[in-house]
């Protein structure tokens, strides 16, 4: 495992060569219900390639063994796959040190770490944190907790009818007393890209600091988070073609090293006496005990595979299904797709009649198509565009054209079983 390998970057003018991509996929060769597998559930989870699957399975059968801490050579191996691989995170998100990559279990615990070991110890009674309308359950709850027990205050900004992210507003929310902004990137729900470079600025112009939500728009979007100048960035490697139980948390040097660890543990310290202990140096003091180091070897594996086809040309493919998906549901009568925003990619939500999205997905799975209904863990949102939940569709470099003809016939044959 080589983390100096730089990877192979394609142009987005070069279309993506659909067949080999999916050819790495083992699962898409399955059936369901007897039918070819249609995977359009992207947003919750998307599919490995055989490269990811390879690499977790090479970690446990040639390196395996404890970091940080063995002298033997094993250990050393696995030590340089680990470290290696936040280097490629680094790389990929163009992070300033490879030490302002913090292994998580995923962007639920980004979050949760920034809610507490950050913001917590710094609230007082009456502070504000801005989120928006469009953030997912992991990027509210957190920070509901951390009000609760600080007498801090929630603050949301509006998104419109399309599901737009509202500037103005959000720029208005902004004043003395606001300590921190936390907000998605794309949302999973709509689809919908936050203006977030302008929500940085809008933000430090009142020296607040912003957390982006990047579950969603890393898979979709290439990101740069110096050019973004976020001060954290959240994401799961499983949303991004590798495993689940591991993810990163970025932050700037400067709010990582102030961050109070919420977990206490081997790894994490640098001496421990019964009297005191004393923490490690970034990245360590931040990820106690034994991690998820096969996992973070297989998002390595992920970050090589997208760089290799290119963000910007999975971004352009995508973006091509959603244009054809969103023109082919457009005459299929009593459809409303839910987010028309604009700026939006890699997600087709909609409402058919007053046909419930869970009967919707149920006839779409007996199809072999897969996609997700409900409210997406975005309840807030939902009420405020007045819908119990919807079905939604979510793109991933492996879809095709006839994927979305598949989706469509399956959306037709809805129709006509509740209304024949
Ligand atoms: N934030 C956003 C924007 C998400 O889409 C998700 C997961 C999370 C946070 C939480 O990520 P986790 O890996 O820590 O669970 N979104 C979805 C979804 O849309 N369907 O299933 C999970």
């Amino acid at each position: 495992m080589n983390s100096q390998t730089e990877p192979r970057c394609a142009s987005a003018a070069v279309p993506l060569e659909i067949a080999a991509a999916r050819a790495d996929f083992p699962i898409l060769r399955t059936r369901i219900h007897g039918k070819p597998l249609i995977y359009l559930d992207n947003a919750a989870t998307t599919q490995k390639p055989e490269a990811v699957i390879e690499a977790e399975a090479e970690y446990y059968r040639c390196i395996n063994a404890n970091i940080h801490r063995g002298v033997h050579a094993l250990s050393q191996r696995a030590t340089d796959a680990y470290e290696g691989a936040r280097h490629k995170v680094r790389r990929f998100i163009n992070a300033g040190a490879d030490a302002e990559i913090i292994f998580v279990r995923g962007t639920t615990e980004a979050i949760n770490l920034v809610a507490q070991g950050f913001a917590q110890p710094r609230l007082r009674a009456g502070d504000e944190i801005v989120v928006s309308a469009l953030e997912h359950h992991s990027n509210i709850v957190p920070w509901q907790m951390a009000c609760r027990s600080t007498g801090a205050v929630l603050r949301v900004a509006p998104v419109d009818d399309t599901g737009a992210f509202d500037l103005d507003a959000f720029a208005a929310l902004l004043n003395g007393r606001t300590r921190l902004v936390a907000v998605t990137h794309l949302s999973n729900a709509l689809g919908t890209i936050a203006p977030v470079r302008r929500i940085v600025e809008l933000a430090h112009a009142h020296d607040v600091p912003v957390l982006l939500d990047g579950a969603q728009a890393v898979t979709h979007l290439p990101v740069d988070v110096r050019a973004l100048d976020c001060d954290f960035y959240a994401f799961s490697a499983h949303k991004l073609y590798g495993p689940t139980g591991i993810g990163v948390l970025y932050g700037k040097t400067r709010h990582l090293e102030e961050i109070t660890p919420c977990q206490g543990g081997g790894d994490m310290i640098r001496s421990v006496s019964f009297e005191t202990t004393e923490f490690n140096e970034l990245p360590c003091r931040l990820e106690a005990g034994t991690p998820h180091i096969a996992g973070a070897i297989a998002l390595g594996a992920a970050l090589d595979y997208v760089s290799a086809i290119g963000l910007d040309r999975i971004a352009a493919h995508e973006h091509a299904l959603l244009r054809y998906a969103t023109q082919a549901v457009a005459d299929i009568p009593g459809l409303t797709v839910v987010g028309t925003a604009a700026d939006k990619a890699g997600i087709l939500s909609f409402t058919l009649d007053d046909i419930h999205p869970h009967d919707i997905g149920t006839i779409l799975d007996d199809c072999g198509v897969a996609i997700r209904a409900g409210h997406h863990c975005a309840m807030p949102l939902m009420s405020r565009l007045g819908l119990a939940g919807t079905a939604r569709a979510s793109f991933a470099l492996y879809n095709t054209i006839e994927d979305i003809d598949g989706l469509v016939a399956g959306i037709r044959r809805v129709r006509a079983m509740f209304w024949s």
